[in-house]
């Protein structure tokens, strides 16, 4: 399997449905973790660390990166953050966690479905790589 920084490389930026809508629709499998009418949080495929989960919207609306983020995203962005909180409460990540956004190709993004990675369960390090 690539590494995630070659699935980045290898993405091609754009606003086409993406594997995430699948999840979405349960048509593709994933553990989910919490879910409401507005976001979807399940388990990374390629934890990287104890705890890696993946919070998205469940519409996307146009949301494929931060980069592309508008005034009508706001409050999309906000219950993304609140949530990811939320669920690290839930997986006893009492001691901390890491919130991670990739965007672009050399922000190693490699689903243009915009998504906030919680990531937990070790000591993480300074400065990402
Ligand atoms: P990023 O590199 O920031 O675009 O992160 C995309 C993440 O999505 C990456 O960590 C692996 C994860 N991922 C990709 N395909 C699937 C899948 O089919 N199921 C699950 N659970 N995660 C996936």
């Amino acid at each position: 399997m690539a590494s995630e920084k070659e699935a980045a490389l290898a993405a091609t930026p754009s606003d086409s449905p993406t594997i995430f809508d699948k999840i979405i629709s349960k048509e593709l499998p994933s553990t989910v973790v919490y879910e409401d009418d507005k976001v979807l949080a399940f388990r990374d495929i390629t934890p990287q660390g104890p705890v890696h989960i993946l919070l998205i919207p469940k519409v996307r609306d146009g949301l494929t990166g931060l980069s592309k983020a508008e005034e009508r995203h706001i409050d999309i962005l906000g219950r993304l953050l609140y949530t990811a909180k939320l669920v690290a409460k839930q997986e006893g990540l009492d001691e901390g966690f890491r919130i991670v956004i990739n965007d672009g190709p050399q922000g190693c993004q490699s689903v243009y479905h915009i998504h906030v990675h919680l990531i937990g369960g070790r000591q993480m390090n300074w400065p990402p790589g």
